[in-house]
């Protein structure tokens, strides 16, 4: 009966040691498992990369036709003489510009340019308008009847073309 007892005790301790085996060995398989997060890391690069796709509507939006290089102020007077104030304009730049027409006289004028725009303020007004300007210049006078004979007469030219 004794050795029969020692025997069991024996395959006993034979099956707990080989159970605690088994437990030590799966113990030690969760430090193999960093592994993964490092290919999930490779995923986030693909994200990025469709995030540079959103810059492309924002190209559409720079090459808008008209768009003012800047602002020009021309004053306009008929007292003590009719004429433009600056009579004589310069601009670095060919393109688009906003001209604010700022009639300080009693009466109505306007800057009419030699393409045909026009900007007219009544007296004592302001008006603003938008002109192209060519890299040759461009001539304006008032057109109400004999204001431009009278002085009123002036041209943008461009310094940089
Ligand atoms: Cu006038």
């Amino acid at each position: 009966m004794l050795r029969l007892f020692a025997w069991a005790a024996a395959v006993l301790a034979v099956l707990l040691l080989s159970l605690g085996y088994t437990i030590a060995t799966g113990g030690g398989q969760p430090d193999a498992t960093p592994t993964p997060p490092e290919a999930s890391g490779s995923v986030a690069p693909s994200g990025s990369a469709t995030a540079s796709v959103e810059p492309t509507p924002t190209a559409t939006v720079a090459p808008t036709p008209g768009t003012p290089l800047g602002t020009i102020e021309i004053h306009g007077h008929e007292s003590p003489t009719f004429g433009f104030e600056p009579s004589a304009v310069t601009v670095t730049t060919s393109g688009w510009y906003t001209v604010t027409f700022v009639n300080d006289g009693a009466i109505p004028h306007n800057i009419t340019f030699a393409d045909g725009t026009t900007i007219a303020a009544s007296g004592g007004e302001t008006a603003t308008g938008t002109v192209f300007l060519p890299a040759s210049g461009l001539d304006f006078i008032c057109s109400i009847p004999g204001h431009a004979d009278a002085g009123m007469r002036g041209a943008v030219a461009i310094s940089g073309s």
